[in-house]
């Protein structure tokens, strides 16, 4: 039987050092309830060390995001303050193992949402929209995991930076959105790119969180997933998500 919680465990410890594991893959795979379970005892370890959590985080919403990892379902992971870096900060590198960037949208909710919602219902309880870039940081060896692997890693949550935030009722259908570091554009995409529409992963979000018995609340922020691939993080890059309408969000990435 596969024990949940010494998962948790080595899930948790990599993370909180930065130190990478082997994948559980390589000799027992995790089936997506073990992985989830794991995934919340671990978070349940940083609760007690006074983390707080803050929102939840989709994975693996768009074709880019699949393709480059190998993974083809949607999955989802929590956040929590101490994940939160400031808009312009410098992110140290030392708090990661093989950090990549990636380009996001991020909803932060004004009302409670779980369950079977309609794409209406669940924009009707968004408070604001906003360009997001997320740090994941997958504490497997050289990023390489299965679907288990990856949940019980929280889905390689680790850090995210959020921009302003913009009215609700924004379209958010189709906007361009560009991934620069130094300047230079090096991921071009679309908020279509996520699921068609990225309300239809605040759809999934709501659906998912409810499986695990919980709700998404007043004040989460949840973030749609990536438009488009991933970007190593490397020292002295200036990042920067520039999104149609939204405006943009970047930091600086420091040794
Ligand atoms: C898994 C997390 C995926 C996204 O936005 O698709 C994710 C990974 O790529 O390590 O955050
Ligand atoms: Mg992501």
């Amino acid at each position: 039987m596969t024990d949940i919680s010494a998962i948790a465990e080595i899930v948790d410890r990599a993370a909180m050092t930065a130190t990478e594991i082997p994948q559980f893959s390589d000799t027992e795979a995790l089936s997506m309830d073990e992985a989830y379970a794991a995934q919340a005892l671990s978070l349940q370890r940083r609760y007690a060390r006074g983390e707080k959590r803050v929102g939840i985080k989709m994975g693996l919403t768009s074709r880019a995001k699949m393709v480059q990892v190998g993974v083809s379902d949607v999955i989802w992971g929590r956040l929590t303050d101490a994940m939160r870096e400031e808009e312009g900060a410098t992110v140290s590198l030392s708090k990661y193992v093989h950090p990549r960037v990636e380009p996001e949208i991020a909803f932060l909710m004004k009302k409670p949402l779980s369950g079977k919602v309609s794409a209406l219902e669940a924009m009707e309880a968004v408070a604001a929209i906003a360009p997001a870039l997320e740090i994941i940081d997958s504490r497997y060896k050289a990023f390489k995991f299965d679907i288990g692997d990856v949940i019980a890693d929280n889905s390689s949550s680790s850090g995210f930076v959020i921009g302003q935030w913009s009215d609700a009722s924004t379209d958010i259908a189709n906007l361009g959105m560009v991934l620069a570091i130094n300047g230079e554009a090096r991921e071009i995409g679309s908020s279509a790119a996520i699921l068609g529409h990225p309300v239809r992963s605040l759809v999934a979000a709501a659906r998912m969180v409810a499986a695990a018995g919980e709700e998404l609340k007043a004040g989460d922020i949840v973030l749609a997933g990536g438009a488009t691939a991933a970007i190593p993080m490397v020292a002295g890059q200036a990042v920067t998500l520039e999104v149609e309408r939204l405006g943009t969000v970047a930091f600086n990435v420091g040794e």
